[in-house]
C-alpha cells in the first residue's frame, strides 16, 4: 500500500472550523498550505469532527465551516490544484479513528502537552479531547501523507502518527506511508500581541492580543499599537531574551517579505514606536485582498457548497483503498 516509488509529496493537513482564524494560523499554516500546494497531491481538510472535543456552539460550528470553506478559497487554495474538503463528509475518518486506537498507547495520549493544556482547570473534560490525536492520525495516514503542513504546536501530535504509522505497519504489515512533519523556517509559533510568552491563539489568547485575518484594518492598526514589547529600545531578534519584539520582527519579516537580519537593519536605532506602526501597516496590506476575495465568495453559499462536495467525493475515493487494507489486515471480515 505505501508507495514504492512517488516523483511527487502527498501533502495533507487539517484546519479546525471553530474559532475565528488568526496571523498565527495564517503565518504558520495557511500560508504553506497556498506553497503546497503545487509540491504534489494536496488535501485540506475542515477537521470539523476535532471542534466537538472542547466546548461548542452547534449553530456556530455550522456557520463557521463555510466561513472557513470561503476564507481558505480567499487565501489562495485553489480548487483546481488541491482538494479542499469537510472532515465529516468522509466517513473513512471517523471509521479509521477507532482501527487506530487499538494501535495508540493510553500513557502516549496523556502525555500530549494540548491535552493538558486544553484541559486544565476545565470542569468537564471530554473523552474526545484525550482521543483528539488519533483522529488526526486517521487523517494524515489515510491518504498515505509524504508532507503535514503545520504550525509548531502540532508538532507532537504529527510525531504521534509517525508512531501509530509505524506500529500498526509493524504489526498488521506495511500499510502507510510515515509522514512528516514541516514547519515554516520562519512565524512557525505566532506569540500573543499582549502576552508574547504564549501562542497567539483566540481559543486561549487574549482578545487584544489576537489579530484575525478579517479584523478591520483600523482594528489591526490599533492591535499592533498597544503590542507589549519588552525593556530597552533596540530591535534585536532574540525570542527568548526580547520575546515581544522579536515576534514582531518575526510578522513584518513574513508580511513584508524582507529576511530577519533586513528588518533588524532597518530598525537600527529607530526605536519600538516605529516597528509597531510599520508592522501593523504591512498585515492590514496582507489581509486587505483576502478580505475582499472572502467577502465575494462568502455570498455565494451554493458554489462553496458544490464545491466542498467535489472535494469530499475526491476525497473519499483516495481513503477508500486504504481504508479497506485497514480493515483487511486487522482480521475483519470484508463485505
Ligand atoms: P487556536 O489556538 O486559535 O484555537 P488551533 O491552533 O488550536 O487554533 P487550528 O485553527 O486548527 O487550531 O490551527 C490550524 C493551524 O494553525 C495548525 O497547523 C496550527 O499549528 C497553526 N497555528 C495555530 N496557532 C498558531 C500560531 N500562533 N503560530 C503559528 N501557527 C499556528
Ligand atoms: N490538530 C490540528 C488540526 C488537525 C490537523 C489534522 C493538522 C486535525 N487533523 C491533520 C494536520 C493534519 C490543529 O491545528 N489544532
Amino acid at each position: 500500500m505505501s508507495k514504492a516509488f512517488s516523483g511527487s509529496n502527498v501533502v495533507f493537513s487539517g484546519i479546525q472550523a471553530t474559532g475565528a482564524k488568526q496571523l498565527g494560523n495564517y503565518i504558520g499554516a495557511m500560508r504553506q498550505y497556498v506553497a503546497t500546494q503545487d509540491e504534489g497531491e494536496a488535501f485540506f481538510c475542515i477537521v470539523d469532527l476535532h471542534s466537538i472535543t472542547a466546548d461548542y456552539d452547534p449553530q456556530d460550528l455550522h456557520d463557521r465551516t463555510l466561513d472557513l470553506a470561503a476564507l481558505l478559497y480567499a487565501v489562495g487554495l485553489d480548487p483546481k490544484r488541491c482538494t479542499l474538503f469537510l472532515q465529516s463528509h468522509v466517513t473513512a475518518h471517523a471509521e479509521s479513528a477507532w482501527l487506530l486506537s487499538a494501535v495508540t498507547g493510553f500513557g502516549q495520549l496523556g502525555r500530549m502537552t494540548q491535552f493538558k493544556e486544553k484541559g486544565e482547570g476545565k470542569e468537564f473534560v471530554s473523552a474526545g479531547l484525550f482521543t483528539y490525536p488519533v483522529l488526526m492520525a486517521g487523517d494524515i495516514l489515510l491518504y498515505q501523507t509524504d508532507i503535514v503542513p503545520v504550525g509548531d504546536d502540532q508538532r507532537q501530535h504529527v510525531e504521534l502518527a509517525r508512531d501509530i504509522a509505524q506500529r500498526f505497519n509493524a504489526r498488521y504489515g506495511e500499510t502507510f506511508t510515515i509522514p512528516r512533519g514541516v514547519f515554516p523556517q520562519v512565524g512557525a509559533r505566532i506569540m500573543d500581541l499582549q502576552e508574547p510568552t504564549k501562542k497567539m491563539s483566540t481559543s486561549a489568547g487574549t482578545p487584544q492580543g489576537t489579530v484575525l485575518i478579517l479584523d478591520e484594518p483600523d482594528t489591526i492598526r490599533k492591535k499592533f499599537k498597544t503590542a507589549v514589547t519588552d525593556s530597552g529600545r533596540e530591535v534585536r531578534y532574540a525570542p527568548d531574551e526580547k520575546p515581544g519584539v522579536s515576534n514582531l520582527i518575526e510578522i513584518l519579516s513574513v508580511a513584508s517579505g524582507t529576511s530577519i537580519p533586513e528588518v533588524e537593519a532597518a530598525y537600527d536605532g529607530r526605536g519600538y514606536g516605529d516597528l509597531k506602526g510599520d508592522v501593523g501597516e504591512a498585515v492590514v496590506t496582507l489581509f486587505a485582498p483576502v478580505k475582499e476575495r472572502y467577502a465575494e465568495l462568502r455570498a455565494d453559499d451554493g458554489e462553496l457548497r458544490r464545491l466542498l462536495s467535489v472535494g469530499a467525493e475526491k476525497a473519499r475515493e483516495t481513503a477508500k483503498p486504504t481504508l479497506e487494507s485497514m480493515y483487511e489486515r486487522m482480521g475483519f471480515v470484508l463485505r
